[in-house]
């Protein structure tokens, strides 16, 4: 577990403390209500615990604190495009060094907001003016929010997911609703596909849902809760887990790791740069997910 590697640095409130891991700033949240931390790096939140409840984030246990390489698991932000369609992929967000805004503790809710601007390096990657908030407010529930403004003189366009790995006890006894019957399937040269059923996570599965509920439904039926998982500011839900192959090449994820997670996304998706969601000078857009458990012991 990462929190035996933290070195604490300092105290910003009762519920809130800053630590190193790896020359990585994290700020680790130990509330009456929830545990939690987020990474400066990436601004990812990379644990959340509400109080009674198991994990509900999954982290792997073979991840890489590195400030060249984005943290396998937790909620990487994919910003401000997402998956190949630039370089890096799912954009550079999840591999920059964001800035801590400011705090509110009182205990029952905390909440963090991170703040990234364009800068010399982002610009020789996505050549426009920007500024992006990330809001994390975190109690019995999680929510996250990323708040993007174009602070330039000409528009841009953008996509990108707030791409959550889910910690379940068992992938094979897990199911998802909500997701809707129709999706894009990265497994097969993005064909569109057709569904009815409950997707059971059995196989490697890496779709793009197109008409998702603004609830999806995890049923972790191993740990006896179901997650629910709120989307707003978005036009899809991706739905990934990597499976057997996958896990095994995958470096910071162990052979196994596929048992006991799935990633259900927060997606703004476009298929390539230019199809993304435009944004005029002085205009700002959101993506955000909300994260609740119901306990069914
Ligand atoms: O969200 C699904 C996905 O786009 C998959 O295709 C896979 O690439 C996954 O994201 C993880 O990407 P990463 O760059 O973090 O290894």
């Amino acid at each position: 577990m990462f929190t035996s590697h933290l070195s604490f640095e300092a105290t910003l409130s009762p519920s809130i403390s800053r630590h190193s891991l790896n020359g990585l700033t994290i700020v680790k949240i130990q509330s009456p209500t929830c545990d939690a931390a987020i990474s400066l790096h990436g601004g990812q939140l990379i644990q959340f615990k509400p109080a009674g409840h198991q994990d509900v984030i999954w982290l792997s246990n073979k991840a890489i604190f590195s400030a060249e390489k984005a943290i396998r698991g937790g909620v990487p932000v994919c910003w401000p495009w997402f998956g190949p369609v630039s370089s890096p992929s799912h954009g550079f967000a999840r591999i920059s060094q964001w800035q801590l805004l400011d705090l509110t503790d009182n205990e029952q809710l905390v909440t963090i907001r991170l703040k990234l601007s364009a800068s010399k390096q982002t610009q020789t990657l996505w050549p426009h003016d920007f500024s992006a908030v990330l809001t994390f407010t975190m109690g019995e529930t999680l929510r996250i929010n990323l708040e993007m403004t174009n602070t330039g003189e000409s528009s841009w366009q953008w996509s990108g997911a707030l791409h959550t790995y889910f910690n379940i006890a068992e992938a094979t006894e897990t199911w998802i609703t909500g997701a809707g019957t129709t999706y894009i399937d990265n497994r097969q040269n993005n064909l569109f596909c057709e569904t009815s059923e409950a997707l059971i996570i059995n196989q490697p599965i890496d779709r793009v849902y197109t008409a998702p509920d603004e609830t999806i439904d995890i049923h972790d039926q191993g740990n006896q809760r179901i997650i629910h998982v709120r989307n707003e500011g978005h036009n899809t839900a991706v739905i990934w887990n990597p499976w057997k192959e996958l896990s095994r090449s995958m470096g910071d994820m162990s052979d196994d790791g596929y048992e006991t997670m799935v990633c259900v996304e927060a997606n703004q998706y476009a298929k390539d740069l230019a199809s993304g969601a435009l944004l005029m000078p002085g205009e700002n857009n959101a993506l955000s997910t909300e994260i609740s458990v119901t306990s069914l012991a």
